[in-house]
């Protein structure tokens, strides 16, 4: 059996894929299986109600010692599953900048930097002349808008539009269906703040000490930071604890009106983030006019802390 599998707690991308890739392979008489661990977003719920299917089973516990692996939207072994062996990996699909492929020794790589990784396996289905299920269709339709911000996000390409393009032509979609996507990740309550944020968190050692960078994707996000304030301190004190950070970092994207909120809650992130992103008067939240997705700010963190001695 291949599983075909993204990161822990895998984005809407992460899960297109794999449905979508999982059903190419089947139809070419490879036995595939779209699996995932951890847990799934809002806007996969939003997915998953619309179309009314969900074909990515959670997975927990041993692989059977045969199975062979694929990643998708995923090439980094720090966000592997523990019982994934990286030389089970027999191929990989990825749009991240940062990679370190060196330990999948047997596994065919494809790692181009479009803005979705949707986008790459759409491409793949197009040259196998392969039309998936409709459902498989708005999956990775939607992974392609919600990656790009609806194409606002400056890491979208030429190939993420003609993808998406191409999706949306055989696909019947109400014309609302985007705004209603959108709004569906915007339902940031007290109650579930942590659940979100925790569910797009990522932590990683750069020389010795350990950064983490949550990423937020909302509609009315300067309304919702102001009414949650309070609880998203103590969200992000409980995340630092958990995750013995010695810096958090919140990155906060105003779907609609297409700019950026950077948050810090600390002196000492504060003060790193400065210098990572070039902002001598950092504030605590911190707005400018455009997207800057959290890919984008790792490099200029790493490159502060590379630096240092
Ligand atoms: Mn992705």
């Amino acid at each position: 059996m291949i599983f075909v599998t993204s990161y822990d707690s895998p984005d809407l991308d992460g899960v297109a894929c794999a449905i979508a890739y999982s059903e190419l392979l089947n139809k070419e008489g490879k036995k595939a299986k779209a699996v995932y661990y951890g847990e799934l977003g809002l806007e996969v719920e939003f997915v998953r109600q619309f179309t009314d299917s969900l074909s990515i089973e959670q997975y927990t516990g041993a692989f059977p010692p045969d199975s062979q692996f694929i990643l998708v939207d995923s090439a980094d072994p720090d966000q592997l599953e523990k019982n994934i062996i990286p030389e089970k990996v027999i191929e990989i699909i990825d749009h991240h900048p940062l990679t370190f492929t060196d330990v999948f020794v047997n596994a065919q790589k494809t790692i181009e930097l479009v803005g979705s990784c949707a986008t790459l396996v759409t491409e793949r289905l197009q040259r196998e002349n392969f039309i998936p299920s409709r459902e498989a269709i708005i999956y990775l339709y939607s992974a392609i808008i919600s990656n790009t911000a609806n194409f606002k996000n400056p890491i979208t390409t030429e190939r993420d539009r003609s993808a998406a393009l191409y999706l949306r032509s055989l696909v019947e979609l109400p014309d609302d269906y985007v705004k209603e996507m959108f709004s569906s990740k915007s339902k940031l309550t007290k109650d579930n703040l942590y659940e979100v944020i925790f569910q797009d968190f990522f932590a990683k050692p750069i020389n010795g000490k350990r950064v983490g960078i949550g990423q937020i994707e909302i509609v009315d996000l300067d309304e919702t930071v102001t009414r949650l304030w309070d609880e998203l301190v103590v969200t992000l004190e409980r995340i630092r604890k958990e995750d013995k950070l010695d810096y958090i970092f919140l990155v906060g994207i105003d779907l609609y009106k297409g700019h950026t909120m950077f948050v810090s809650i600390d002196e000492e992130s504060r003060e790193l983030f400065s210098k990572a992103l070039s902002v001598p008067d950092l504030k605590t939240k911190h707005t400018i006019d455009f997207i800057m997705m959290r890919k984008q700010v790792w490099p200029k963190v790493d490159a502060v802390l590379e630096n240092r001695s």
